[in-house]
């Protein structure tokens, strides 16, 4: 499965540590024994290292940034690193959350887009009280790159990031720096990709790996 934001926010995790891997799709309609085996609820992503097997994104990360502390992803100040793990908590419960709502509408004018709005300017204050370029400071952290794919994924129902810009401005500036970091670049799905695998999803007609595109 391509599009997961979830696997999304690992690959980012795995590439700015330098950490070598391998990924495995799986088509989600059709779990692989593989999958179940791992994970019995049948989600991605999984991670095994050395035969020890880990599900949840967050945790997979967290666990990473323990594996492989360098570079390290979070502040070593306790309260700043819990600063930045609350920016994480109100980004997946006010933006994540309705944001998949909002996608199945597939239309900008709608009551869950607007929903996801209103999240994103709770985020947008969060970044004006910072004075650096990312959450996680000169560079992007981990509250950054587990955030991306959801941000990504918004091109879906707001191409070039009209609304961003329009209603958060430090929010669209924290996006372009985004979109320069090596990784992102690496990884980032053109738009029309999202929308296929979207239309995908609606229509039941699943794609969830396109193989002539190569990360
Ligand atoms: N809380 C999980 C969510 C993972 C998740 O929902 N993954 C989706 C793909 S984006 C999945 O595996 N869906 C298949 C299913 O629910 O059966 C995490 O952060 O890893």
């Amino acid at each position: 499965m391509r599009f997961s934001p979830f696997a999304h926010s690992v690959r980012l995790v795995l590439m700015t540590k330098g950490i070598s891997y391998d990924e495995i799709y799986c088509d989600l309609r059709r779990k692989p024994e593989f999958l179940l085996e791992r994970n019995h609820i049948g989600k991605i992503p999984v991670l095994e290292v050395n035969g020890k097997i880990i599900i949840e994104s967050v945790v997979i990360c967290e666990l990473l940034e323990e594996l492989y502390p360098d570079p390290p992803l979070y502040p070593k100040d306790p309260f700043e690193k819990a600063q930045q793990r609350i920016v994480l908590e109100i980004y997946r419960a006010k933006v994540c959350q309705p944001m998949e709502y909002a996608l199945r509408s597939f239309t900008k004018d709608n009551k869950d887009v607007d929903t996801v709005m209103d999240g994103l300017k709770i985020i947008e204050r969060r970044l004006m009280k910072r004075e650096t370029p990312f959450f996680g400071g000169p560079k992007p952290g981990m509250v950054d790159l587990i955030m991306w794919p959801f941000n990504e994924g918004l091109i879906i129902l707001d191409p070039e990031y009209e609304m961003v810009r329009a209603r958060m401005p430090n929010l669209f500036n924290y996006f372009q720096h985004m979109m320069t970091i090596p990784a992102i670049q690496a990884t980032t799905l053109p738009r029309e990709l999202h929308v296929q695998f979207l239309l995908g999803l609606l229509t039941k007609k699943f794609q969830y790996d396109f193989p002539e595109i190569t990360l």
